[in-house]
C-alpha cells in the first residue's frame, strides 16, 4: 500500500489536559455541559458510524443521496483544479463522491482530531485517488487553527467541504464565527459546500436522536466511559440515562445525560453533585430552513449560489461563494 503524504501536520491535536480542563469548566456551570467534540473519541466515532446506518437516523442517508445525485452539478459549480479542505473529516466517506466528480482537483486537506481515523482515511484516499495531493492535518478544527503554509501557497480555488450537518453542533453565533474564520482561508470566489439538516416534524427528529436500537444512547454514555478512562472520573454508567428532544424555541435537538439518582461523581480531583433528574447537556443539533441557513451564512459574507435536497426534503447541501 502506498502511504506517502506530507505528515508535517500530524501533531496539532490537543492533549488530554484540554479534555480535563474543558470538562471541569462545563460541569461547574449551572446547566452542566460538556462540549460535543468529546463524544468523538475512537470508540465514539465508531458508534457514530453505526448511528449513520440506523433506519431511524435519516441525515446520512439523505445527504449521501444528494451527493450521489448531484456531485456532477457541484463539481460543475466548483470548477477544475480545486483544493478541497474538510474540517472534521472522520472516515471520509462523503468526500469521495465529490473527489470522484471533480475535474482534476489540486489537493485534499482532511482535518481530523482522531489520529488513527485520520491515518486510515488518508491511506484509503491515497489508494483510491492516486496522484491526488493529500495533506492530513491532525487537529481540533473547532480551535480555529491556521492552515498549513504549504496549503496556503497552492493556487487554484479553495473549497471548504463541511458535510454531515456538523455545523448544527454549533450555536448560530458560533457557526458564524466558524464560517468567518474558515472563510479567511479563501480568496474571493472561494467556496463552501455545506450540508445542514432541515427543520421538520419533531417526531422524526425524536426518533433520529433517540433510536429504537439504543445506539445513540450508547454513543452518549460512551462520553462518561471516556472520562472515567482518560481523566480519572468515577461515573457509574448505570446511574445515567440518555435523553434527546427537539427544543422548538431554539430550533435544535438537544442531547443530555440524565442522572437517575442523587449522586456525587469525582472527576480527577474535583467532586460534582448531581440531583435526581439533573442533566449534563452533551450536544445540540440545530435545524435550519433553507432561508434561515442562507441568512446565517450571509452574516459571514457568503453568497448562496445553489442548493440541493434529497427526494424526501429532509436534508440540504448548499454551495456558497465568498464575496
Ligand atoms: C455529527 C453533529 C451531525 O447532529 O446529527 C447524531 C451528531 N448525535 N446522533 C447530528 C449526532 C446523535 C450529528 N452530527
Amino acid at each position: 500500500m502506498k502511504t506517502e503524504f506530507d505528515s508535517s501536520y500530524m501533531d496539532l491535536a490537543p492533549q488530554s489536559h484540554s479534555l480535563l480542563s474543558e470538562v471541569l469548566v462545563g460541569l461547574s456551570k449551572h446547566q452542566k455541559s460538556i462540549p460535543p467534540k468529546f463524544l468523538y473519541d475512537k470508540a465514539g466515532s465508531e458508534i457514530f458510524e453505526k448511528i449513520c446506518d440506523l433506519r431511524d437516523y435519516y441525515p446520512t442517508r439523505a445527504e449521501k443521496e444528494i451527493l450521489q445525485t448531484y456531485a456532477g452539478e457541484m463539481a460543475e459549480m466548483i470548477g477544475p483544479g480545486a483544493l478541497i479542505i474538510e474540517p472534521g473529516s472522520g472516515a471520509g466517506e462523503k468526500v469521495r463522491y465529490l473527489l470522484k466528480a471533480l475535474h482534476d482537483p489540486s489537493g485534499f486537506v482532511p482535518i481530523e482530531i482522531e489520529r488513527e481515523i485520520l491515518l486510515r482515511m488518508t491511506s484509503e484516499i491515497i489508494e483510491e485517488f492516486p496522484g491526488l495531493n493529500i495533506t492530513p492535518v491532525c487537529a481540533d478544527f473547532t480551535e480555529m487553527l491556521e492552515l498549513p503554509v504549504t496549503v496556503g501557497m497552492k493556487n487554484g480555488k479553495k473549497v471548504i467541504f463541511f458535510p454531515g450537518s456538523t455545523i448544527g453542533n454549533l450555536s448560530p453565533g458560533e457557526a458564524i464565527d466558524f464560517l468567518v474564520h474558515y472563510g479567511n482561508m479563501l480568496e474571493s470566489g472561494g467556496g463552501f459546500l455545506i450540508g445542514a439538516d432541515l427543520k421538520k416534524d419533531s417526531s422524526i427528529l425524536k426518533r433520529a436522536y433517540d433510536d429504537s436500537e439504543g445506539v445513540t444512547a450508547e454513543f452518549n454514555l460512551n462520553l462518561l466511559r471516556r472520562l472515567n478512562r482518560e481523566v480519572g472520573a468515577s461515573f457509574n454508567l448505570n446511574n445515567f440515562e440518555h435523553e434527546a428532544f427537539y427544543n422548538e424555541e431554539m430550533g435544535r435537538v438537544e442531547m443530555h445525560l440524565k442522572s437517575k439518582v442523587p449522586q456525587l461523581v469525582r472527576v480527577n480531583r474535583t467532586v460534582f453533585r448531581f440531583n435526581e433528574g439533573e442533566t449534563i447537556h452533551t450536544e445540540n443539533s440545530y435545524k435550519y430552513s433553507e432561508d434561515e441557513f442562507a441568512e446565517l451564512c450571509a452574516h459571514a459574507g457568503l453568497v448562496l449560489k445553489k442548493y440541493w435536497k434529497d427526494s424526501k426534503n429532509l436534508f440540504c447541501v448548499y454551495y456558497f461563494e465568498k464575496e
